[in-house]
């Protein structure tokens, strides 16, 4: 059995560029608070406050964070932006806002950066994933982290095997 995080110091930071975008952006905690990752969650807009997006971006690796998820719709530049501002690895959420075209918008702004500042995108809305890809990342540094996923993993396969056994009867 793997040693148990006996720490609540947040290791992912979830940010977003709007309330709005926390409809999504939620899951990743979701998933977090399964695999008992503690996180962070906080609005940070790369267009309205700019300055904070700034500071959270520069100190985040400081404050003892090791992964950043960022979730952004629209002219989504909050992930890329934050992750030409620091050396922590960066998960972009691709956010559906209301007002977008089918999502393209987010999803091109978030996946297409330059070389040398990469990104790595997730689905459209694909919050849950983030949040998964983000304890995989430190479960190649924590063997507790590793177990939960393992025992994450187990219970999609069993979800689907009762499935199979729901359809035969
Ligand atoms: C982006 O603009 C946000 O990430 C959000 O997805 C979208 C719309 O923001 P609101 O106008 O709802 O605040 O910056």
């Amino acid at each position: 059995m793997a040693e148990e995080t006996t720490t609540n110091q947040p290791l992912v930071g979830i940010i977003m560029g709007s309330q709005s975008d926390l409809k999504v952006m939620e899951a990743a905690a979701e998933v977090l608070d399964v695999l008992k990752v503690p996180y962070e969650l906080t609005i940070v807009s790369a267009h309205r406050t700019p300055h904070r997006m700034l500071e959270y971006a520069e100190n985040a690796r400081k404050r003892g964070l090791k992964v950043i998820i960022a979730g952004a719709g629209g002219a989504a530049h909050l992930p890329g932006m934050v992750a030409s501002l620091t050396t922590l690895p960066v998960i972009g959420v691709p956010v559906k806002s209301s007002n977008s075209i089918d999502g393209w918008d987010s999803v091109l702004s978030i996946l297409q950066m330059p070389g040398g500042i990469p990104v790595a995108t997730v689905a459209l809305n694909g919050a849950q994933n983030a949040g998964i890809l983000a304890a995989q990342i430190l479960g190649t540094s924590s063997a507790a982290v590793a177990d939960r996923l393992e025992k994450y993993k187990i219970s999609l396969k069993d979800k689907v095997l009762r499935s199979v056994e729901e359809l035969k009867r």
